[in-house]
């Protein structure tokens, strides 16, 4: 059985739906501190957890018989700005209790997110390597940071299979995203759709890495799925489709509706947003397990508007 904490959120919903069309709807429990979307409540077994309370966790790993958990569940760079302890303590206390969960045999297998928000100002910024210089700027960024060498820690030592990798922005209409600083290329599709201009909190030419869900999803269980030997990086792998500017992906929305305006008004993710890398490498990813993005720029637009019952 799988495991999925923090099964509400951007990332969490849409994993879900995806795990249960792979392994069947009673084989994934989800999981969440509050009930989510329709859809994921009424596909499979949905439990109310606290991913920081380690009881809690381990008996719902017990009563259901769970062998791998993917721990979704965290505040992303925006909110731990906001947030700083509540932001440190969710992300690193619910890393430790599933650790420890397979450190002790308890579950066979973990995926664990990270972010480009592990790199910082200092970090090459144009098709960042795997291994470079990461001194994140950001509560969000060091707690990746600190997770990742936790993830290669629990490896090395105990031999536990903990995979992951450093996603990008995340672009998906079937749930909003939470407190991220790239929720800009969600909310302007939004926008778009109603027929409203969209006031954009970062510059037009901010240029960030972004992906969109459905290869963001794929790569996960791709890796998940892979060889443990194939798996040589135990931090977290790099991973890039595109990178856009603000501008850019205006401008491909106008191409489906002339009519859409976007206003530029930085406020404080601007910081955020120019603490992050323009561009990813992902070869080594690409070389140990396969990964291949499969849309771009202008399929991501198309496929949102689709989706979000917007397009002409
Ligand atoms: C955020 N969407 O904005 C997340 C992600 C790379 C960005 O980590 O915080």
């Amino acid at each position: 059985t799988i495991l999925i904490l923090g099964a509400c959120g951007q990332i969490g919903t849409e994993l879900t739906l995806n795990l249960r069309s792979v392994h069947g709807n009673d084989r994934v429990i989800a999981s969440d501190i509050r009930e989510g979307s329709g859809e994921l409540m009424s596909s499979g077994p949905f439990e109310i957890l606290d991913a920081t309370n380690a009881q809690a966790v381990e008996d719902v790993v017990v009563h259901h018989n769970v062998e791998e958990i993917y721990l979704m569940a965290a505040l992303l760079s925006a909110t731990a700005e906001k947030f700083p302890d509540r932001a440190w303590n969710l992300n690193m206390t619910s890393l430790f209790n599933v650790l420890d969960l397979a450190k002790e045999g308890k579950i066979d297998k973990v995926f664990w997110p990270s972010s480009i928000a592990v790199f910082g100002p200092n970090t090459p910024s144009e098709q960042t390597p795997q291994a470079t210089i990461m001194e994140p700027s950001t509560v969000y960024g060091i707690s990746k940071l600190a997770g990742e060498r936790w993830c290669a820690y629990y490896h090395r030592k105990f031999g536990v299979d903990v995979r992951s990798v450093r996603y990008p922005g995340l672009i998906s209409w079937k749930t909003q995203p939470g407190g991220g600083t790239t929720d800009y290329a969600v909310e302007i599709f939004h926008k778009a759709v109603a027929g409203e201009p969209y006031e954009c909190f970062l510059k037009e030419d901010s240029r960030l890495p972004m992906m969109y869900m459905e290869d963001a999803i794929r790569a996960t269980i791709n890796l998940m799925q892979a060889d443990a030997d194939d798996v040589k990086v135990r931090s977290s792998y790099n991973l890039a489709s595109m990178s856009f500017t603000p501008e850019e992906i205006a401008r491909e929305i106008q191409k489906h509706k002339p009519e859409f305006t976007v206003s530029y008004a930085p406020d404080f993710r601007q910081d955020i947003a120019d603490s992050w890398p323009g561009s990813i490498d992902d070869n080594q990813a690409r070389t140990d397990w396969g990964w291949e993005p499969e849309f771009d720029l202008s399929a991501t637009t198309a496929a949102m508007l689709e989706g979000l019952g917007g397009s002409q």
